[in-house]
């Protein structure tokens, strides 16, 4: 089980014979600089190559099916075969950005055979997942028109075939290349069984396609209402922070809800910073993020498929980050300020209004504000170490367009070497032989006595002396993270022994220099005491009857009891402070009566990697059944966490206890804002 790439080289061969200065970036050294790419980087070799087929005639027709009568449009691409380059360029001009070469034909029908055998891989659970690179792209294709580059809609076709071969009834299309494909929005506008996002630079309109139904309120029809999802950019320059607040609070939000069986994206890098159609500002990490994210739905199952991107450098650079992660390594930190702009944020938020009769998980936050007593927070002065600059109090910004070189952003050379080990486990129940999954380790190294009794010291009464055995292995777990060697890791430790625990592991973490610590403790576990807030570690306790705020750094917050509030909690609390933090690393600790499910904890601890590259260490009282444990250790080495069950509406005290939260924490950690702040 891996990661299927799948590919043919012919599809280098289409390319323009005349000259078109808006055709001319869709070229074969796309493909070429995407797959040398993979090869550097010897990401190639970790995948199951598979060699493209064409798809037939018949699989192209679930899509592309002539009705009475409109003249067949699978036998008018056919015949471009035999035309000359005349009448190529004739054809091509009947179609908007479109240009026909006589191995079009050939390159379409493999372009979608591709991606019908990616399909079937990870429907057939051959692979987990994969990404099949193609050209040409698909997604602006319409049943009977070629439009954009695209003459087959890849992507479209695929999603039919999922339905109709596997039975599938919930399909998730992610469109992230940053043209609204307009060919999937028609093919499935009335069709409740294939939810469609895309977001786009539209410009109020003015950016191509020049489409109305690309706004945000085109939400579908009839049964399809809802169904289709608009997120319009407005300007140019939109960066990671703008594309990880879109899927926090936007898509995720809607998946979850929606529950996909399978994921296929759009996956399009004109997107990324460097483009020339896209002019925005995200980096190549960012597409390992999303990607990242997009895997704990549909059990892991995603099937990406190129569409766009014409900067071969940011194209190729952005190809290897989402292969990277299909791949199962870690994500890369995210570059720059974590700060929306002003005009996302109102994209955002207009979007979010357009589909609210659609969605529950976006009813449920119609609890207003001004029914909340919100209190201002004052909060003194943020000392940020590492010198990264934070913003406090303030205005969104404004987004900047992208410089002419984005070689600044692209050349950094990103190496964050994967550890050796992956994650290990260090357990205290004797006896207890987890059958654990392929690479996740048994650790039973520790930290000497010695030191273990000095860090300990100010706990004495706590520990007793099986604890202090205890401790020591933890500690050698988290110095472990933090010198590279381990990637993630649990610890069960002894009962009421985990406040304590936690305490010392804090403290371990701020003795070394510019280490930034977030702290997720769940159930009853108090601040420690002598807690720095000197915005080293941000405290963040899942239990309390009542929402607590001790500073922009330490609070506190209940835990909800419906799936509805609790992934409220997660998309729209604790992501984006852990985005906007960018800890070096999480600890988890599962406290006396933390209340959470097995699968709650494992989506809470999945979700953490992200913005952590996954150093994450988790602590879990031995009290909790070993279930508990396994489930954990699953999901901290990258495997799917199992369902939350059947989406339930979170009740209003749940949200308004989190909206009297967010509210009070927005001005210091702006990725919690769900609108633009009025200007
Ligand atoms: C697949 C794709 C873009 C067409 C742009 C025409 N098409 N100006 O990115
Ligand atoms: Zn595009």
């Amino acid at each position: 089980m891996g990661t299927a790439l799948v590919y043919h080289e012919d599809m280098t061969a289409t390319r323009l014979l005349w000259d078109d200065p808006e055709c001319e970036i869709e070229c074969p050294e796309r493909l070429t600089a995407a797959l040398d790419g993979l090869r550097q980087r010897g990401l190639e070799e970790r995948c199951l190559c598979l060699s493209a087929c064409e798809a037939s005639e018949e699989e192209l027709g679930l899509v592309h099916r002539s009705d009475y009568d409109s003249p067949e449009y699978i036998a008018l691409v056919r015949k471009t075969q035999t035309l000359d380059k005349e009448e190529l360029h004739t054809l091509s001009k009947q179609y908007d950005a479109v240009y026909f070469h006589p191995d079009t034909f050939h390159c379409a029908r493999l372009a979608a055979g591709a991606t019908l055998q990616l399909v079937d891989a990870v429907l057939t659970g051959a692979v987990h997942n994969g990404l099949a690179l193609v050209r040409p792209p698909g997604h602006h294709s319409q049943r009977a028109a070629a439009n954009g580059f695209c003459v087959f809609n890849n992507v479209a076709i695929a999603a039919q075939h999922a339905k109709q071969k596997y039975g599938l009834q919930r399909i998730l299309i992610v469109d992230w290349d940053v043209h609204h494909g307009q060919g999937i929005q028609y093919i499935f506008n009335d069709d409740p069984s294939v939810l469609y996002f895309s977001w786009h630079r539209y410009e109020h309109g003015n950016f191509w396609p020049f489409l109305p139904e690309s706004d945000a309120d085109a939400v579908g029809q009839g049964r399809g209402q809802g169904f289709t999802v608009n997120l319009p950019w407005n300007q140019v320059g939109m960066g990671n922070a703008d594309y990880l607040a879109a899927f926090l609070h936007v898509l995720l939000p809607l998946a979850f809800e929606f529950d996909p069986e399978l994921v296929l994206v759009s996956a399009g890098f004109d997107s990324a910073i460097g483009d020339p159609e896209g002019q925005m500002q995200a980096t190549p990490e960012c597409f390992a993020h999303l990607t990242q994210l997009l895997q704990v739905l549909a059990g892991g199952r995603i099937c990406a498929v190129l569409e766009g991107g014409y900067h071969l450098e940011s194209l190729a650079q952005s190809v290897c980050m989402m292969v990277q992660t299909l791949l199962g390594d870690p994500t890369p930190p995210l570059p720059g300020l974590m700060v929306p702009c002003q005009s996302a944020l109102e994209s955002i938020q207009s979007v979010r209004t357009a589909q609210t009769p659609h969605w529950t998980s976006l009813q449920q936050m119609t609890v207003t504000l001004n029914r909340l007593d919100v209190a201002p927070v004052l909060s003194t002065s943020i000392h940020c170490p590492g010198g990264r600059s934070l913003l406090l109090v303030g205005e969104s910004p404004t987004c900047v367009g992208a410089e002419d070189s984005p070689s600044p952003l692209l050349d950094r050379p990103y190496l964050r070497p994967t550890p050796p080990i992956c994650t290990a486990v260090a357990l205290t129940v004797p006896g207890a032989a987890l059958a654990l999954s392929p690479g996740v380790l048994h650790q039973e190294g520790s930290v000497s006595r010695e030191e273990t009794e000095a860090l300990a010291r100010l706990h004495r009464s706590q520990f007793q002396d099986e604890d202090l055995a205890t401790l020591g292995k933890i500690l050698y777990l988290l110095d472990g993270i933090l010198d590279g060697q381990i990637r993630s890791a649990l610890a069960t430790t002894t009962a009421l022994a985990t406040a304590a625990t936690l305490d010392v592991l804090i403290q371990r973490c701020l003795a070394r220099r510019n280490q930034r610590l977030l702290c997720v403790a769940l159930g009853q576990l108090d601040r420690p005491l002598d807690l720095a807030d000197d915005g080293r570690v941000l405290w963040l306790n899942i239990q309390g009857k009542e929402a607590a705020i001790w500073s922009m750094f330490h609070f506190s917050t209940p835990l909800p009891q419906t799936t509805g509030g609790f992934l409220s909690l997660i998309l729209g609390l604790v992501l984006p402070l852990a985005y906007g933090f960018q800890p070096d690393m999480v600890l988890m600790a599962l406290g006396p009566a933390h209340g959470l499910q097995n699968a709650q904890a494992a989506l809470l601890a999945a979700m953490l990697r992200s913005p952590v590259g996954g150093r994450i260490l988790a602590v879990v009282e031995e009290e909790d059944k070993l279930q508990l444990a396994r489930t954990l250790a699953r999901a901290l080495h990258g495997e799917t966490p199992p369902s939350l069950g059947p989406f339930s509406m979170a009740s209003p005290e749940e949200i308004q206890a989190l909206m009297l939260l967010k509210a009070q924490l927005e001005a210091r950690w702006k990725l919690l804002q769900v609108a633009a702040p009025p200007s």
